[in-house]
């Protein structure tokens, strides 16, 4: 049998790392974009490392930058991949503020760069694109697959081009080219200034005696947050339907960012979470996306995918996590959920 190949762009981000593990244990031969950095910036993907000289390895790793159109083409021909999981992207929406230019031309114009790619190559290379319920922006929710788009920061303007990008290359060309419209998952592996994963690992080094407060923006915000290994899950799915098309994927729950410092400092035995956190107006965002709440109908009907993490189980998931990282016993509810939902489990705890 004919071994499929993957290629990953943010192969070294959250999704990336899951989704290459799932990959491999689907005996795909994955293959990765690195940036080029001054210090090691794999740490994620550090558990799945191959020796590049033993013989039967199937991770490889390739530099790369989605700001440059000549590397993208050559790696695209080169790899020759079967699908192409576009996970790359400058995925902070704060940042998006300070770094307009950059993100649209990482986040938009890269993403137009991997199609003209796909399309000058002439191979059948199917295309997931991580979109964003961030696109929903001011839209009231539930939102789903036909609730219009108002974008609320350069970031989601640029995922807003890439959705329609991908769309378009998917109805001009005939490009088996899917757009994932992925409402916000976290984990563990969760990079530490998104504020689920800021508020854990702050919570452990409060623990720990390491710190002693937490500076935060806008606590009303409202997300639709899920647990990530579940959603590589449902990107897989989409790539292996018969017609390509576009998916929500979310829990249809939302809690504020104060619900979820709530829950975190209650689970972690701190008690109330008003003395340990402090607003500083850095975080504020110039215009703010206040309520996500996702309607994955479509993506349970026809992918036959449902989430089983919801908001507490999450909030435990990443506590125990990070008690652990510093050494700290976590209660363990967390690891104990994990283990009774995910028997067969295919990620690595960490
Ligand atoms: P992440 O952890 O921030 O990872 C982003 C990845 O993109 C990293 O591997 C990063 O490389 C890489 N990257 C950034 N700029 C690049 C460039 N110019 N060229 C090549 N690679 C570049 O993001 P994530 O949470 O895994 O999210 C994956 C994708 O889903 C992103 O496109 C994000 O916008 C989108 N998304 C995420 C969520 C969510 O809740 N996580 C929800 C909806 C959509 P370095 O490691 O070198 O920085
Ligand atoms: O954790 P966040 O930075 O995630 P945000 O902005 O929702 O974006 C994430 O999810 C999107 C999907 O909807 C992805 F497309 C995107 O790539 C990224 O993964 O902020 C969540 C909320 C915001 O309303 C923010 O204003 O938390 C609020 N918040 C309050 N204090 C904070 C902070 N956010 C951050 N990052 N840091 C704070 O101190």
């Amino acid at each position: 049998m004919k071994i499929k190949k993957a290629l990953i762009t943010g192969i070294t981000g959250q999704d990336g790392s899951y989704l290459t593990e799932f990959l491999l244990l689907k005996s795909y031969e994955v293959h990765g974009i690195i940036r080029r950095a001054s210090t090691f910036n794999t740490s994620r993907i550090d558990h799945l490392y191959q020796d590049p000289h033993l013989n039967g390895m199937r991770l490889f790793l390739h530099y790369g930058d989605l700001t440059d159109t000549g590397n993208i083409e050559r790696l695209v021909n080169q790899i020759k991949p079967d699908e192409i999981y576009h996970l790359g992207a400058q995925s902070h929406v704060r940042v998006s503020f300070d770094m307009p230019e950059y993100t649209v031309n990482t986040d938009a114009l890269g993403t137009l760069r991997i199609l003209e790619a796909i399309k000058n190559s002439g191979l059948p290379i199917k295309f997931y694109n991580a979109a964003s319920s961030e696109m929903f922006g001011f839209s009231l929710p539930p939102q789903n697959e036909n609730t219009p788009f108002h974008p609320r920061s350069p970031y989601a303007c640029a995922k807003v081009f890439s959705y329609y990008i991908t769309r378009l290359y998917r109805e001009a060309y005939g490009i088996f080219a899917c757009n994932g419209i992925l409402f916000n998952h976290e984990g563990p592996r969760r990079g530490p200034t998104f504020v689920t994963r800021k508020i854990s690992r702050a919570i452990a080094r409060i623990k720990a005696g390491i710190e002693k407060k937490i500076y935060l923006g806008n606590l009303d915000a409202k997300r639709d947050w899920g647990y990530a290994p579940e959603y590589i899950e449902a990107m897989y799915l989409i790539l292996q339907q018969e017609n390509p098309e576009d998916y929500v994927v979310a829990t249809g729950e939302s809690h504020s960012v104060k619900e979820f410092l709530e829950e975190a400092f209650k689970y972690a035995g701190l008690g109330d979470w008003q003395p340990y956190v402090e607003i500083d107006p850095r975080y504020f965002r110039p215009a703010e996306v206040e309520v996500l709440i996702g309607d994955a109908s479509k993506s349970k009907k026809e992918l036959g995918w449902e989430p089983k993490i919801k908001f507490q189980e999450l909030v435990k998931i990443m506590i125990d996590a990070d008690f652990r990282k510093l050494g700290l016993n976590p209660s363990g509810e967390g690891d104990k959920t994990l283990k009774e939902k995910f028997p067969n489990k295919w990620w690595k705890i960490d």
